[in-house]
């Protein structure tokens, strides 16, 4: 079976990866799986252009397809901070319930139709000899008054979603797949492997 290996040290976002191309005839493999360890400087200031450099460099190191995704959370309140900078902001080591705390706390006067706010992904595909790609997906939604739900990872506790009432980690893994950024990314990119893996 081929093999794609996902760019990433985020074990949230392995799970949702695995978890979304499950149904193509393709292993999906952690950069550890593989047996790659290597540290990538994000230096690009676009979630696009963190996904073309994460997944170039480790393409450097396989015959492999490679994926990799960038993301964050946009809140337009915010002046769209934390942006690109989602997983450095307030200190890359700093538990996302503290994080996700400041956020609330620095949002505590904002009325709800100013806590606009939404996850974005860029996902670029890389594999020796052919030209990268890259897809892109958003998922709208609000800064909730407070955190709700265990599931997902990261800033899910307070991003809110109008059609769901609740937070994305207060639904399933299914469900969230169904809807967020990361899938709609993915499942744009999932026709371009499927056809490279069929030619
Ligand atoms: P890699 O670079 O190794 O992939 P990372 O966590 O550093 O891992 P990013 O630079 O893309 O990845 O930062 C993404 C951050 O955005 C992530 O750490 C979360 O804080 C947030 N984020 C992205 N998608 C999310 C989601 O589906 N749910 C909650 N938070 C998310």
């Amino acid at each position: 079976m081929k093999k794609i290996i996902v760019a990433t040290q985020n074990k949230g976002k392995v799970k949702e990866i695995k978890e979304i191309l499950a149904d193509l005839d393709i292993e999906v493999q952690t950069m550890g799986e593989a047996g790659i360890e290597i540290d990538i400087e994000e230096n690009g200031t676009t979630f696009e252009e963190n996904a073309i450099i994460k997944a170039e460099a480790i393409s450097k190191l396989t015959d492999a397809m490679v994926i990799a995704d960038d993301s964050g959370l946009e809140i337009d309140c915010l002046n769209k901070e934390p942006g690109v900078y989602s997983a450095r902001y307030l200190g890359k080591d700093t538990p996302y319930e503290v994080k996700n705390q400041m956020i609330l706390d620095r949002l505590k006067d904002v009325p709800k139709e100013e806590r606009t706010a939404r996850f974005v992904c860029s996902m670029a595909l890389a594999e020796a000899g052919k030209e990268t790609v890259t897809t892109y997906g958003t998922i709208e939604g609000y800064i909730g008054y407070q955190s709700e739900g265990t599931n997902g990872f990261g800033y899910d506790p307070i991003f809110f979603v109008d059609e769901l009432g609740t937070s994305t980690a207060n639904i399933s893994a299914e469900e969230k797949n169904k809807i967020s950024h990361r899938a709609r990314a993915l499942n744009a990119l999932a026709d371009i492997i499927k056809e490279r893996l069929n030619g």
